[in-house]
């Protein structure tokens, strides 16, 4: 059980209860529970077990009982219910940045507004404008707003589209029938949003295949069932595409299923120049088969190395791998530490002995625990003070650590003017300095790219973490000069950050190619708040493999020394 978890439950049941009208005690009650246990140094799970839950300031009988029941069972019923009560895309205009429960209740009370698309209507027809003192920005803020909700759904992030396939391959895989299984589509290219899942199968018994596809515990509806093909939606309304081929076309079917479209439109136009003629059941030379079974022997009969999957855009690599000089891409085992990660001295889950733990577990040899600064109250932001606390706590760990060390870090705000949260004297006592934006959003494409430029200019500060703030399905990049922060970055030796966490994927893989093309080295990061989310590297490693990173473009792909060497600026 996670503190973050429960809090989060807490402040939607005063939400809720806001929308509700419910009384205010109530609400605060809720609110104040949640600011508590975000403050919290310890995990709930050591209250629970001492039994002291009702120790914790504004925890009393009701909520101590709630946190109990979520340790569980993984719920808390008083949630689930209130939840049912509302109209089902009510809690949805929550998401949207800039509408709280109040503007919520007003929406459904006044203009009987419940969804996200009811609300973009009533804006479109200019409903809203006059209404209640919402001003003119507001309103436009709504609509930007819904826009990036609106693509939220449409596409899942890389990270729920891998869960969902891994539970489709881990059940398929079990039948004696499937000889082999692989994602194709866009998730098998590693594309940072997937709209829907393609899934291979080899088999001789089409049939029994999708017979068992779409009887799986996970399909809600079956949207296609044919022969050797068939769709379904799961209940989380993912649409899921399962494919059966024969071996001897394996090859040919996983390469037209990858894709892209455009990348397959170049391979058969290549193919037919050369008298070949590609598609889903293999290569043919007149009407005989010439290659099928793997994507190897095809790239080879083309004439061209083989293109990873993460590559096939058709954006220069199929002229590249002509001329046999592609990249080598970066692996998730060429890294050997991860630069941004957070504790229980800030806002994290674990200590930091777990996650140097679960670091050494992964096969690393360092770990940054970069705990929030102390403007960051809300994510409880280190004072002088306790820096100098954790900084003895990380010296002692250290001292027990073999081939392992626990990198004393910061993740230090930039303020609105782009002045470092604490000063030099105190920066320069770090191992790891990682600068971020957390506030001002709004501001100027200018005044964003000045905050970062200054924060480059720092001698202190090595890495700038999630450059550009977005958050999928929650609010899109803000409009900073990324070329201007790249000149500065490598004219200052500052590290831009590949922030892997599952919703950020930030820089984004075309920002990779720029910034390897105009010479600045990156870091990938998890951003790590509990130690099983140090497994989300994966994703910052495929937003690196589909930017054509190498080992080379990625700092901490180095040893431990020579990592602390390139740090300094
Ligand atoms: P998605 O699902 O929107 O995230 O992206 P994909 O790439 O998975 O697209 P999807 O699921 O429509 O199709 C899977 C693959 O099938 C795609 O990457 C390439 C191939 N494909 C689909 N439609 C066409 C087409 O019209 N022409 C060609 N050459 N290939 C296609
Ligand atoms: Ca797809």
């Amino acid at each position: 059980m996670k503190n973050l978890e429960v809090a989060e439950i807490f402040r939607d049941v005063a939400k809720i209860l806001e929308i509700k009208g419910e009384n205010v005690f109530r609400i605060r009650a809720y609110e104040r529970g949640a600011q508590n246990i975000e403050a919290l140094t310890e995990g709930l799970e050591s209250y629970i077990k001492a039994d002291k839950l009702t120790d914790i300031p504004g925890i009393g009988k009701d909520l101590a009982g709630e946190i109990k029941e979520f340790s569980k069972t993984g719920k808390i019923k008083v949630y689930e219910n209130l939840k049912k009560t509302l109209p089902k895309g009510l809690l949805e205009l929550l998401n949207i940045p800039s509408v709280g429960p109040k503007t919520v209740k007003l929406l459904s009370e006044e203009l009987k507004i419940t969804n996200l698309e009811a609300l973009e209507e009533a804006i479109k027809n200019n409903k809203l404008k006059g209404v209640f003192g919402i001003k003119e920005k507001t309103i436009e803020n709504i609509l930007k707003g819904i826009q990036v909700l609106k693509r939220g759904k449409e596409r899942m992030t890389l990270a729920q589209a891998t869960f969902v396939a891994q539970e489709f391959v881990n059940a398929l895989e079990k039948l004696p029938e499937v000889k082999k299984i692989s994602a194709a589509g866009s998730l098998r290219r590693q594309k940072e949003t997937v709209r829907d899942i393609d899934i291979l199968v080899i088999s001789d018994e089409p049939k029994k295949i999708m017979g068992a596809f779409t009887r799986l515990p996970l399909v809600k509806d079956i949207l296609v069932e044919g022969e050797t093909k068939a769709s379904v939606r799961t209940s989380d309304d993912v649409q899921v595409d399962c494919r059966v081929v024969t071996q001897k076309s394996f090859g040919a079917a996983l390469l037209y299923f990858t894709g892209s479209k455009n990348f397959n439109i170049k391979i058969r136009q290549i193919a037919i120049k050369m008298g070949l003629k590609v598609n889903e059941y293999g290569v043919f030379r007149e009407e005989r088969l010439v290659a099928g079974r793997a994507e190897g022997e095809i790239f080879k009969l083309l004439g061209m190395g083989y293109i990873e999957p993460e590559m096939r855009e058709d954006t220069g690599e199929i002229e590249l791998a002509q001329e046999f000089s592609l990249p080598k891409l970066i692996e998730q085992k060429d890294l050997k530490g991860d630069l941004h990660a957070h504790s229980l001295w800030s806002d994290g889950g674990n200590t930091i002995s777990e996650m140097a733990d679960a670091a050494k577990k992964l096969g690393y040899y360092y770990i940054a625990v970069a705990d929030h600064s102390r403007s960051l109250k809300i994510a409880r932001g280190l004072s002088i003070a306790d820096l100098k606390k954790k900084k003895r706590e990380i010296d002692k760990i250290n001292k027990s650590l073999k081939n392992f060390r626990i990198l004393f870090g910061t993740e230090v705000d930039i303020d609105t003017l782009g002045n470092i949260d604490y000063p030099d004297s105190v920066l320069k006592g770090f191992d790891v300095v990682v600068g971020a934006i957390h506030s001002g959003f709004r501001q100027s494409s200018q005044q964003l790219t000045r905050r970062m430029l200054k924060a480059c200019k720092n001698k202190y500060v090595h890495i700038l973490a999630h450059p550009t703030g977005r958050l999928w399905g929650t609010r899109d990049a803000y409009g900073i000069d990324l070329e201007e922060v790249f000149n500065a970055a490598r004219g200052t030796n500052t590290h831009l950050e590949i922030n892997a966490f599952p919703n950020r994927l930030d820089l984004n893989a075309l920002h990779c190619r720029k910034a390897k093309e105009m010479k600045v080295k990156l870091a990938i990061n998890t951003d790590s708040h509990t130690t099983e989310q140090l497994l989300s590297m994966k994703f910052g490693i495929a937003v690196a493999r589909r930017g054509w990173l190498a080992k080379e473009d990625v700092i901490n792909t180095l040893p431990l020394e020579k990592l602390l060497k390139v740090l300094k600026k």
